[in-house]
């Protein structure tokens, strides 16, 4: 059962998640994970799997990088990762991101979102915490 509470926290993190101005909260709670479902899911059964992500990654990845020098930095991820979240990300301590670490880190994120295992995040594990730092990131 989802509680009112529990309702509103989802409702603030996928508000913060899409532009505001063009849906109200309401309609922006169904949609951000949903939308971002339906951009990942390239084969169209509904969930998401790790090539659909990994492939969404390196997509996102090279929109985010203009320069095209190869790395993206904490502006370039324009709010994507919390400096932490980049510091976790980043073995080799360099302050930005390349493609495999970035890469990585969606594929750790939608392990973390599968929690029952079975190769795929579903509309409602896209839900939980790892599922909308995913969602976030591949945006
Ligand atoms: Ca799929
Ligand atoms: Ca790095
Ligand atoms: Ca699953």
């Amino acid at each position: 059962m989802t509680t009112p509470f529990r309702a509103t926290a989802l409702l603030a993190a996928a508000a913060f998640l899409l532009p505001a101005a063009t849906l109200t909260p309401a309609f922006a709670k169904k949609v951000a994970g949903s939308a971002v479902l339906k951009a990942v899911d390239t084969d169209n059964d509904g969930t998401i799997d790790l090539k659909e992500v990994e492939a969404a990654a390196s997509a996102t990845f090279d929109t985010l990088d203009p320069d095209k020098d190869g790395t993206l930095d904490v502006k370039e991820l324009k709010g994507r990762l919390s400096p932490a979240a980049l510091k976790k990300a980043d073995p080799d301590n360099d302050g930005t991101l390349d493609k495999n670490e970035f890469v990585a880190l969606a594929g750790s994120l939608f392990k973390e979102a599968d929690p029952d295992n079975d190769g795929t995040v579903d509309a409602k594990e896209l839900k939980s915490p790892a599922g909308e730092a995913l969602a976030k990131l591949l945006k």
